[in-house]
C-alpha cells in the first residue's frame, strides 16, 4: 500500500514515521511518502491545503484524509466527484476547542482583563459578580466541536442555545435550526460562539444584520473560519457599544496583517489560529484506524458530503 503525505508547512519527516509505524502489519506492506511532482499514484494521501497538481496527478486514491477538521480550503480544489474525502473528527481537537471557548467565555463573563489591569496598578477593588442568567451562550454549528463546546459550557451553568442545519436533542442545550429558528436563537445571545463550517452558505454570516440581533452587549467568539465574519462590521459595531468584544482565533487573512486594527483594539483579544491544533499521534491512530476499516470494506465517520461543503 502506497500513502502520499501532501501537507503545506508541516514537517514529513515524524508523520511518514508514524503513519508507516501504526500500518506496518498491513497486509502487502505499506510505503509512506513524502509527494513530489510526478511521484507514482498512491492509494491514500494524507493532506492539508494541497496543490492543484497533487490532485490532478494523485488519480488512484482510494481516500484523502484532510489533517484538519475544516475541509473548505480542500474543497476549493477541482476534486473528482468520486473522490472520498475524509476530515478529522475530534482526535483530541473537541477538548482544546472546550477549554479555548471556556476561558474566553469565564475571562470575558468575570471581567478578568480589568482586573489584570487593576492589579497592575495596585487597585484591590471588586466588580460586582455577574448573573450568568444575564449570559446566555449560542453556539452555532453543534458538530463534533460544537456540541463539545455547548456540553461544556452548560457545566458552568450558563443557558446555553445551540444552531445548527438539523434539529439536535442535547442535554442542557435549547437547539434551534434552519432559516427559521436563526433569529430566534440571535435574539435570545449574549456570547456568540461560532464553530460553523465555511461554505457558500455560512461565509459571511456574522455581519451588521446579523451581529446587531445578538442581546445588547453581546460578545463574540470565532473560532471557526475568518471568512464567518465581516471584520469592518464587527469593529463597527463595538465602537457603537452594542458589541462588548470579541476573542477572535481565525482572520480573513492569515497571518493577520500588520496594522490590522485587531492588533492593538483593546476589546478584540487575538490568537493565531490555535484553539483546536491537530495532535499528531491521535490524528496519525485516527487515520490508520480508518484505512484499516476501509480496506475491510467498512464505513468510516467523518467522510465529508462535498456538495454540502462539509
Ligand atoms: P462538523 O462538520 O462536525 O459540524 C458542523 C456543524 O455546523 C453541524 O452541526 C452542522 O449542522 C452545522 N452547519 C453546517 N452548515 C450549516 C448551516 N448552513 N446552517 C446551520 N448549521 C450549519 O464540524 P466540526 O465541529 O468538526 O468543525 C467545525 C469547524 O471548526 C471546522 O469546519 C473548522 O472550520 C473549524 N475549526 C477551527 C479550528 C481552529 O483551530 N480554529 C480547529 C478545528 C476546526 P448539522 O449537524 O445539522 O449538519
Ligand atoms: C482545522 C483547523 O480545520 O485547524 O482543523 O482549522
Amino acid at each position: 500500500m502506497k500513502i502520499a503525505f501532501c501537507c503545506a508547512n508541516i514537517k514529513a519527516e515524524p508523520w511518514l514515521q508514524g503513519l508507516a509505524a501504526a500500518l506496518q502489519d498491513i497486509d502487502g506492506g505499506v510505503e509512506v511518502s513524502a509527494w513530489e511532482p510526478g511521484a507514482p499514484p498512491a492509494d491514500y494521501a494524507v493532506v492539508w491545503v494541497p496543490p492543484q497538481q497533487f490532485i490532478d496527478e494523485q488519480s488512484a486514491l482510494k481516500a484523502v484524509f484532510n489533517i484538519g477538521a475544516g475541509v473548505d480550503r480542500l474543497l476549493e480544489l477541482r476534486l473528482p466527484p468520486s473522490l472520498r474525502v475524509v476530515r478529522m473528527d475530534d482526535a483530541g481537537m473537541a477538548v482544546q476547542m472546550a477549554e479555548y471557548v471556556s476561558q474566553a467565555l469565564i475571562r470575558h463573563f468575570r471581567g478578568l482583563d480589568l482586573y489584570e489591569a487593576r492589579m497592575r496598578e495596585g487597585d484591590w477593588s471588586y466588580i460586582h459578580p455577574p448573573r450568568r442568567e444575564d449570559f446566555p451562550v449560542g453556539v452555532m454549528g453543534l458538530g463534533v466541536l460544537g456540541e463539545r463546546v455547548a456540553r461544556t459550557v452548560a457545566q458552568f451553568e450558563f443557558p446555553v442555545l445551540g444552531w445548527s442545519r438539523s434539529p439536535k436533542a442535547i442535554e442542557g442545550v435549547r437547539s434551534f435550526s434552519g432559516a427559521s429558528g436563526f433569529d430566534e436563537f440571535l435574539a435570545a445571545t449574549r456570547v456568540l460562539v461560532n464553530l460553523l463550517p465555511l461554505t457558500p452558505e455560512t461565509q459571511g454570516i456574522m455581519n451588521r444584520g446579523t451581529l446587531s440581533r445578538l442581546r445588547a452587549g453581546a460578545y463574540v467568539i470565532n473560532v471557526a473560519r475568518g471568512a464567518h465574519l465581516v471584520e469592518e462590521d464587527l469593529l463597527a459595531l463595538i465602537d457603537e457599544g452594542h458589541i462588548a468584544g470579541a476573542t477572535l482565533d481565525v482572520f480573513r487573512t492569515e497571518p493577520l496583517p500588520a496594522g490590522h486594527p485587531f492588533w492593538q483594539h483593546p476589546k478584540i483579544t487575538i490568537t493565531p489560529h490555535t484553539s483546536a491544533r491537530t495532535l499528531r499521534d491521535e490524528s496519525i491512530a485516527q487515520i490508520a484506524g480508518k484505512i484499516r476499516a476501509l480496506e475491510r470494506g467498512d464505513a468510516v465517520t467523518g467522510v465529508v458530503d462535498t456538495a454540502r461543503g462539509y
